[in-house]
């Protein structure tokens, strides 16, 4: 993958320009990453400002979250339908949205589930800000950025309850999907090929147990808080649907993932 470069040098930049948290492998970017990667459509990595230079990235995109897609001068693309779109249409093969009615219904479905407002990884950082923030650690002046994080996602310790159940949810839906895949004689999670949803999958499971530093590198107190200690949570991604994650990586993404060192 190309250096990163920071947004105020991407602005004047024509082609295909993605920003991403570019020192740990966020799930929502690693997922576009990964739609990128399997099309082979080429694009400079652009760090996110984390803090510094937020305003420029508001000015342009209305918002301040990573992943970006910046196409030429056409309007940023923020979310990940928009930038699953994009990347259908800058490289058509191999085609990550089912052409078939049901099985396209289902997987944007499951997509949302892991990629949506409240869907996994969604929850899965409310229950990451409620382990850092919850009970008297909570005033500690060092965890003020995770503060204002957590007070921008609507954090709190209620709805971080809701957040285990809803987590617990959607990982035993996805472990029955995969055992069902697994019966049709199906290596893909919709379908007979890969889609998007395999991609998005692997790349949320990092927020469950993610993969070895030497394939995914991550400073070790974020490694601490990607990984589940709940077990509950655990025991409904089934050991079937860790495997795909590792199958989808080993066979179609890079790895190691492409970061900067923190
Ligand atoms: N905008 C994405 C969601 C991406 C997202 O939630 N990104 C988080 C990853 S933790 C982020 O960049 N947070 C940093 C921030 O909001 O400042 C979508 O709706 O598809």
């Amino acid at each position: 993958m190309a250096e990163f470069v920071d947004l105020k040098e991407a602005i004047g930049m024509p082609g295909l320009r993605l920003l991403v948290i570019s020192v740990t492998p966020s799930p929502w970017g690693e997922a576009v990453k990964g739609f990128f990667y399997v099309k082979k459509i080429a694009y400079v990595p652009v760090r996110h400002p984390m803090g510094k230079d937020q305003a420029l990235l508001r000015q342009l995109t209305a918002q301040e979250s990573a992943p970006v897609a910046f196409y030429n001068d056409e309007r940023p693309r923020s979310t990940w339908p928009e930038q699953l779109y994009l990347a259908e249409r800058l490289n058509p093969e191999p085609p990550l949205i089912p052409a078939d009615l049901q099985d396209r219904v289902r997987m944007f479905g499951w997509c949302n589930e892991l990629a949506g407002e409240n869907g996994l990884g969604w929850s899965r950082r409310e229950l990451i800000f409620d382990r850092a923030l919850g009970g008297s650690r909570g005033d500690d002046p060092r965890l003020a950025p995770m503060r204002s994080m957590a007070r921008k996602y609507n954090y709190n310790s209620e709805s971080a309850r809701a957040a285990s159940q809803r987590v617990v949810q959607i990982l035993r839906g996805l472990s029955t999907l995969a055992a069902e895949q697994k019966r049709r004689a199906s290596a893909f999670l919709i379908g007979d090929r890969l889609s998007a949803l395999d991609i998005m999958w692997a790349a949320f499971a990092a927020l469950i147990r993610p993969l070895p530093e030497d394939l995914c590198p991550i400073a070790p107190a974020m490694r601490a808080s990607f990984n589940s200690e709940d077990p509950d949570i655990n025991a409904a991604a089934s050991p079937l649907l860790m495997e795909h994650r590792d199958f989808i990586y080993r066979e179609y993404l890079e790895l190691p993932m492409a970061m900067e060192r923190g």
